[in-house]
């Protein structure tokens, strides 16, 4: 069975997780993970998936700028995502 998340706001694209993970929280996850449906996007939610970690999705919706906004350049003042951030550590990429 292909599960569809329906973690964060619901409002992104659609997302197919590997069949017998699921994001639904149970209980409130500790890592959030920023990002939006793209390649380099999609492959930190498959890492988290393979490590069975619940994580919280939060788009960043590329095309609307999003990742210009001052909330995401204080997290990763290179405006890249995916950024991952847990329990106020934050692990972003700085390569281009
Ligand atoms: N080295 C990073 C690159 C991440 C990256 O290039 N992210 C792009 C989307 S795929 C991005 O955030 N672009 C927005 C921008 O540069 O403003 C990785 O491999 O994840």
């Amino acid at each position: 069975m292909v599960a569809i998340s329906l973690s964060g706001s619901g409002e992104g694209p659609g997302w197919v997780t590997a069949p017998g993970y699921s994001t639904a929280p149970f209980s409130a996850p500790s890592v959030s993970l920023y990002t939006d449906s793209t390649p380099n996007g999609r492959k930190t939610s498959i890492a988290l998936a393979e490590l069975g970690l619940d994580y919280e999705l939060k788009w960043v919706k590329l095309d609307q700028k999003e990742q210009m906004t001052p909330e995401f350049l204080a997290l990763n003042p290179n405006h890249k995502i995916p950024v991952l951030e847990d329990d106020g550590q934050v692990i972003s990429s700085w390569a281009k």
